[in-house]
């Protein structure tokens, strides 16, 4: 089986962690015999800039061929690249996971939480537009998409320590967030084992930062799940770690947390490990996707070389190290060339 696998370099740092990355797919290709067809396509601010389009219909055409996509940060286009892309594939969760890693400081011990954002409604629906002096922006929820999140979000506890947390503000966005709430207590009723528990939004960032150890799966809406992710990926360590996955039906989409960082672009300090390791969750959603048992072992072996490239203090400036990205890169890359089960 060959896996095609479209990938995005982005703007920004996005090139240079995004080399690491296709590095660390040769070296898994190469120890475990996974054949990988990568065609690079462009989007982002880079596109917008050479076709006049940041999502230009070559890029989407290709994609649409693929079996997944990784893609690095881009830049102002954030809007008419990602979330375009969540909604016209229906990758509906967005997967943010933030745990403890080997050797590097973070606000407590044994983090080890999952945020599961809904990836298509909410805010970030662009249902924006002026209204003499002022601009509106409409949220959209519904019913069959808070429900299918929340699903996704039981199962997955199902497989961790059976906690979910359902995070929003129906105190006073009584509707929308109401809905939302209503829809996961509903499907919580097929999942009697896991433990479900509420918050409000404005509570959950306090107890990220006093409690962080205690959150198992967090599900939440679009918007609440990107500023929540973004703090959870600093209590743990830091954004420059912190992957993140895609995920729909029957595609799925990898990338960095963080965003394109122009100001150390080029220089070589970048921390390419976030990206790295959304190869492993690439790797972990093609194993049940595609219920192939080598890239799980494959997912193993890339999460095994970033933690042993950490505990030996491969790192970049930004976590405490004095390695440049590409040295990280290699490093990884020749550890998993290198990997014994
Ligand atoms: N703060 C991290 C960052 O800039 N992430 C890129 C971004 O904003 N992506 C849009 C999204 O995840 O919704």
């Amino acid at each position: 089986m060959t896996y095609k696998i479209s990938v995005i370099p982005g703007d920004g740092i996005g090139p240079e962690i995004t080399e690491c990355a296709v590095n660390s797919l040769k070296s898994v290709s190469e120890r475990f015999k996974i054949d990988f067809k990568m065609i690079e396509v462009k989007a982002g601010d880079i596109a917008l800039k050479e076709f006049g389009k940041a999502l230009p219909d070559s890029t989407l055409n290709q994609i649409k061929s693929s079996d997944v996509c990784i893609k690095g940060p881009v830049g102002e286009s954030a809007m008419e690249v990602i979330v375009k892309m969540r909604q016209l594939f229906d990758l509906y969760v967005n997967l943010r996971p933030a745990m403890s890693l080997p050797n590097i400081d973070s606000l407590k011990e044994n983090i080890d939480l999952v945020i599961v954002r809904e990836n298509t409604e909410d805010l970030y629906r662009g249902l924006e537009f002026n209204a003499g002096e002022s601009a509106v922006a409409l949220r959209t929820i519904s019913k069959k998409a808070s429900k299918r999140i929340a699903e996704y979000a039981f199962k997955m506890a199902m497989k961790r320590r059976k906690k979910v947390t359902v995070v929003h503000k129906a105190n006073v966005l009584k509707i929308t967030d109401g809905l939302f709430v209503e829809s996961v207590k509903e499907i919580s009723k097929q999942f009697k084992e896991v433990e479900l528990s509420e918050l409000y939004v404005d509570a959950c960032a306090m107890n990220l930062i006093r409690n962080p150890e205690d959150f198992d799966v967090i599900v939440t809406t679009n918007m609440f799940g990107d500023i929540l992710s973004d703090e959870a990926a600093q209590v743990a360590g830091g954004l420059g770690l912190a992957p993140s996955a895609n995920i729909g039906e029957n595609f799925a989409l990898f990338e960095p947390v963080h965003g394109a960082a122009p100001d150390i672009a080029g220089n070589g300090t970048a921390n390419p490990i976030a990206m790295i390791l959304s190869i492993k969750l690439m790797l972990e959603w093609l194993s049940n996707n595609k219920k192939d048992e080598k890239c799980l072992n494959a997912a193993k072996a890339v999460e095994k070389a970033v933690y042993d490239s950490l505990k030996n203090n491969i790192k970049t400036k930004e976590i405490g190290g004095t390695k440049k990205t590409k040295e990280i890169g290699n490093i990884i890359a020749s550890s998993i060339l290198n990997y014994k089960s």
